[in-house]
């Protein structure tokens, strides 16, 4: 199978990045975790994406707060499938890393996810390589009708 990238831009970025590095392992999708940063280490983070297809990844999720351009750099570098985290990590609230990371210009796509949205940012990761990925596909499947029992469930359950 693929391996997924997740890239952060910062140490203080994993207690939100942990929630994807959680579900890629409950779907027993291999994954790399890193920290290189757009800006404080732009060359490192230039060469993971560069070399991130012919290494063996089939996705790359960037996570990063305030000016937030580490998923656009790494999309600058590939043509991988690059999935944007803006984290909430400033004084903004992360509306910063949303924009910077979301905006992006023509030519140069990141699929951006909510404002910490590490939960989907993994499920969209093994949305992508389920593509070609038959037993990855019925995981997926079978996650949803699981939480979709679950809502019913509490439905079932609500009392007012
Ligand atoms: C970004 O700046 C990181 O992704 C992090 O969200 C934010 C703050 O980083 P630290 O100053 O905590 O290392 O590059």
């Amino acid at each position: 199978m693929k391996k997924v990238g997740l890239i952060m831009g910062s140490d203080s970025d994993l207690p939100v990045c942990e929630a994807a590095a959680k579900q890629l392992k409950a779907l027993e999708i291999p994954y790399e975790v890193h920290i290189y940063s757009a800006h404080r280490t732009p060359d490192q983070a230039a060469s993971f994406a560069a070399n991130a297809r012919e290494k063996g990844f089939g996705a790359i999720i960037a996570a990063a707060g305030k000016a937030a351009h580490l998923a656009g750099a790494l999309a600058a570098r590939t043509t991988l499938p690059v999935i944007g985290i803006p984290l909430k990590s400033s004084e903004l609230d992360g509306m910063d890393a949303l924009l910077s990371t979301v905006q992006m210009p023509s030519g140069m796509p990141v699929a951006t996810v909510a404002i910490n949205g590490a939960k989907n940012a993994a499920l969209l990761a093994a949305q992508i390589l389920a593509v070609e990925d038959a037993a990855l596909a019925e995981k997926l499947d079978q996650m949803r009708k699981e939480n979709a029992a679950a809502v019913l469930a509490k439905d079932a359950a609500l009392e007012l």
